[in-house]
């Protein structure tokens, strides 16, 4: 009887468990909480819906060495070691360090070496395999069926798309935390006034992705500006303890010590929430292209209901502009308060 009620828990669990996981890869500029990346990576490790077959990082918010540096310590505290890690670009294609881009947000041209992430560095290495070359294996060796999630500048996809021809025709869908797209509302740009960091740190990687054939979903500022986290929504979060949550009231908790009116915007958090649940956010179709000319409007992203002069090859995607935020957020809340995986690793 005890064999057959263990068998019979077994088959219940499965049954709960989603029967479809999504495969995908995680490509990101990441760095330690509060910034975006590592609770958007949070979300994804803490969904069954997702199974992660790795993250590949790329020079954004900080170096590409700080990236990979804090994205191991961040699987070591999530408990998920067994994810493979792969190191990419540690430059954009072209843009290179300005002074506008020194005196801005950002730190993608630094050669410092990273910071102790928080609780030490991780003793989990990168892979050998660059990030452009594990995209294209990975996507070739399942074609049609991985979703890379992108929320970096997309230095490391254009490249994936510049080395292998058939990889574009190959994935099943991208979708990109990145853009403003200014046809729609709140549309303004963050590090511009019409561009939108991630596509202005790697503008030409922008332009060749988007115009590359992938199935597209855009997750622009648009709807990047209907979040908005705060102090309530906080607590909320960390009102359970876990190992993620601790990090988040070390981390987040402090800005908010600091600033305790501050309202933050949630940026990388949706394009994987969309993911997970695509009724979350409302999109419509548009032609989405980027301007890379070296002028007041460089890294722009333009989106059109139609084509228009110069953007001949646009590509027409999903482009996202509304977000049920509470159902999101408290998405969110319950995804991070979950109990931690406890995945055995070789040492
Ligand atoms: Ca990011």
């Amino acid at each position: 009887m005890r064999k057959r009620s263990a068998i019979l828990s077994l088959l219940l669990s499965a049954a709960a468990w989603p029967q479809e996981h999504i495969p995908v890869i995680f490509d990101t500029d990441f760095v330690m909480p509060p910034w975006d990346d590592s609770m958007a990576l949070m979300l994804a490790l803490q969904s069954p819906e997702l199974e992660i077959l790795g993250v590949t990082t790329v020079a954004g918010n900080e170096s590409v060495e700080r990236a990979t540096s804090d994205a191991l310590r961040m699987l070591e505290i999530a408990g998920r070691a067994d994810i493979p890690v792969y190191v990419g670009a540690d430059m954009p294609l072209v843009h290179e360090k300005s002074d506008f881009a020194v005196a801005s947000y950002g730190n993608w041209y630094s050669d410092e070496p990273p910071p102790e992430p928080h609780g030490g560095f991780a003793t989990k290495q990168a892979e050998d395999e660059t990030a452009a070359s594990f995209i294209v294996d990975a996507v070739l060796a399942r074609p049609g069926e991985i979703t890379i999630i992108a929320i970096g500048p997309l230095t490391n996809i254009a490249q994936a798309i510049r080395q292998e021809p058939t990889f574009a025709s190959r994935v099943r869908r991208l979708v990109i935390m990145g853009g403003a797209v200014a046809a729609l509302p709140n549309g303004a740009g963050n590090i511009t006034p019409n561009a939108e960091f991630n596509f202005w740190v790697d503008p030409e990687a922008a332009y060749v992705t988007l115009r590359s054939g992938i199935p597209i979903e855009l997750s622009p500022l648009n709807v990047s500006r209907k979040s908005s986290l705060d102090r309530g929504w906080y607590r909320k979060m960390v009102a359970v303890e876990t190992p993620l949550t601790s990090l988040l009231k070390e981390t987040l908790g402090k800005r908010f010590e600091v600033e305790p009116d501050r309202v933050w915007f949630m940026y990388d958090q949706i394009a994987v929430a969309s993911v997970i649940d695509p009724s979350l956010v409302t999109t419509t179709e548009l032609f989405v292209d980027v301007n890379i000319d070296h002028g007041i409007s460089y890294g722009v992203s333009v989106g059109g209901r139609e084509r228009w002069p110069g953007a001949e090859g646009a590509q027409r995607m999903q482009v996202q502009y509304d977000l049920d935020w509470p159902r999101f957020i408290e998405m969110f809340i319950d995804r991070v308060q979950r109990p931690v995986a406890v995945i055995a690793t070789a040492d």
